[in-house]
């Protein structure tokens, strides 16, 4: 039986927690333009990390002033924008919280790419603080602020591992029978943690915030899964060049099919890590923000358990879309040293079956959309630093890191 029922209802205010970001941006436009208040909360440090990496966005981003004009402009809308730190301006959050007294609450507002929290003791530190501190903050200044809003995490696939023994990864719950003193009793229960980088244990942890708050204060809240994105841009965001979303290419920020993509359209060889047998799961940005839409639209009631739902709408073996990509454009790709600890190979199978019974129609690949990035990444090519293209952050004691210059 689904645990989701829709609840139509007028549009209200939305609060968006790392809305300056790669999916925080996008997903903004895109609620805006549904005709919800939306109110972005992000401290921008996302921009000053590329200034601590020395590296960019391989799309020039406007700055949050241009971008809020921009859309002003196109759309006749307006996005509120604040800017504080989640996990420390505890006390301002709970009064922006009371006085906008959010429908829902999307929160993407985390550190959230394993090289960087793998690079040393200072930026697994920071990534640990960071994010469970502002994971915590949210759901303490919800009860503090006494509102009634619906929480929208955003998770990822990588707290169930990626090697699962033939196993269909489920939503969330893995259903177990356990032996009684009365017999065989079905249970379900989270399903084992299993993080492959300090990132991904962050979001490990927010799995308990949320079972915790949800259990003791009756926190409505969705947790979503997602796998990693690709694209770049949305309908919303193609609207005006001051809203272009953000294209992260780098060794560490940039994830691995628009690095692919991107490499190939400047004629860089492909960097697959080993063998290329990882397989994991992706989904469009266009999809992103569909799925948040959707989300928001349909809330779990009051009481019931958080309700988990793996955003993704595909899964690839890396070695698979190495040599798609290459025979699409005529760029090699080349087997690099594998900087992680992770399997060499595994198959993943993964239950989505709730956004698509709630009306997902997902991007795929061979939607041609890979043009898409393409024409972004041969456009933007002259932005690229080559030497911010290989992924030096590794995951073994034995391998030091570049020195470490600024503490
Ligand atoms: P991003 O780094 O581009 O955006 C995160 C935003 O949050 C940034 O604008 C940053 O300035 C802000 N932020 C971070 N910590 C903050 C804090 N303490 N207070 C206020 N603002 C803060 O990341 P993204 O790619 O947009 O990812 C968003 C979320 O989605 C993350 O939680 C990530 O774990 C999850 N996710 C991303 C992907 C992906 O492929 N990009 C895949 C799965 C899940
Ligand atoms: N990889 C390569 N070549 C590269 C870069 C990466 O082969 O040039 C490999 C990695 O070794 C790994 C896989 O590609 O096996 C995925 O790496 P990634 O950087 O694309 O993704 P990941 O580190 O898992 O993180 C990204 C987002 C993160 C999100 C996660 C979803 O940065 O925020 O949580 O995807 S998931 O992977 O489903 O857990």
């Amino acid at each position: 039986m689904s645990i989701l029922t829709r609840h139509p209802r007028a549009k209200g205010t939305v609060m968006v927690l790392g809305g300056d970001g790669f999916c925080g941006w996008p997903t903004a436009l895109h609620l805006s333009n549904l005709g919800y208040e939306v109110v972005i909360v992000d401290n921008l440090s996302r921009r000053k990390i590329d200034v601590e990496l020395g590296a960019e966005s391989l799309t020039p981003i406007a700055t949050m002033e241009a971008r809020l004009a921009a859309w002003k402009e196109v759309s006749g809308k307006t996005i509120r924008f604040v800017d504080l730190t989640l996990g420390e301006d505890f006390h301002e959050f709970v009064e922006l919280l009371s006085e906008v007294q959010p429908e829902a609450i999307v929160h993407f507002a985390e550190q959230r790419a394993a090289p960087y929290s793998m690079k040393g003791a200072r930026q697994k530190r920071y990534t640990v603080s960071n994010n469970l501190c502002a994971t915590h903050d949210v759901l303490c200044a919800m009860v503090e602020a006494g509102v009634d809003s619906h929480l929208v995490h955003l998770g990822t696939m990588g707290v169930y591992g990626y090697g699962t023994a033939g196993l269909t990864i489920p939503e969330g719950y893995l259903p177990i029978t356990v032996q009684t003193a009365n017999g065989p009793q079905d249970l379900e229960v989270l399903y084992p943690a299993n993080p492959g980088s300090v990132y991904h244990m962050t979001k490990t942890q927010d799995q308990l915030f949320f079972f915790y708050y949800n259990k003791n204060n009756a926190i409505r809240i969705t947790d979503l899964h997602q796998g990693i994105v690709w694209g770049t841009q949305t309908p919303e965001t193609a609207r005006h060049e001051a809203l272009i979303n953000r294209f992260d290419y780098d060794g560490d920020y940039g994830t691995v099919l628009n690095r692919f993509l991107m490499q190939a359209a400047i004629g860089y060889p492909l960097t697959v890590h080993g063998s290329g047998g990882q397989t994991r799961a992706f989904i469009h940005i266009r999809d992103t923000v569909r799925c948040i839409e959707i989300a928001i639209a349909n809330p779990p009631k009051k009481g019931d358990r958080v309700m988990i739902l793996n955003q993704m709408t595909q899964t690839h073996r890396l070695i698979d879309l190495a040599e798609k990509i290459s025979e699409m454009t005529g760029v090699p790709y080349e087997h690099v040293r594998n900087p992680r600890v992770e399997a060499a190979e595994n198959e993943l199978v993964v239950s989505n079956e709730q956004f698509l019974a709630l009306g997902l129609n997902p991007t795929k690949l061979e939607d041609g959309l890979m043009e898409e990035v393409q024409t972004i990444a041969k456009r933007f090519a002259h932005r690229c630093d080559k030497s911010k293209i290989p992924c030096v952050s590794t995951w073994r004691r034995d391998e030091p890191q570049p020195v470490e210059t600024t503490e």
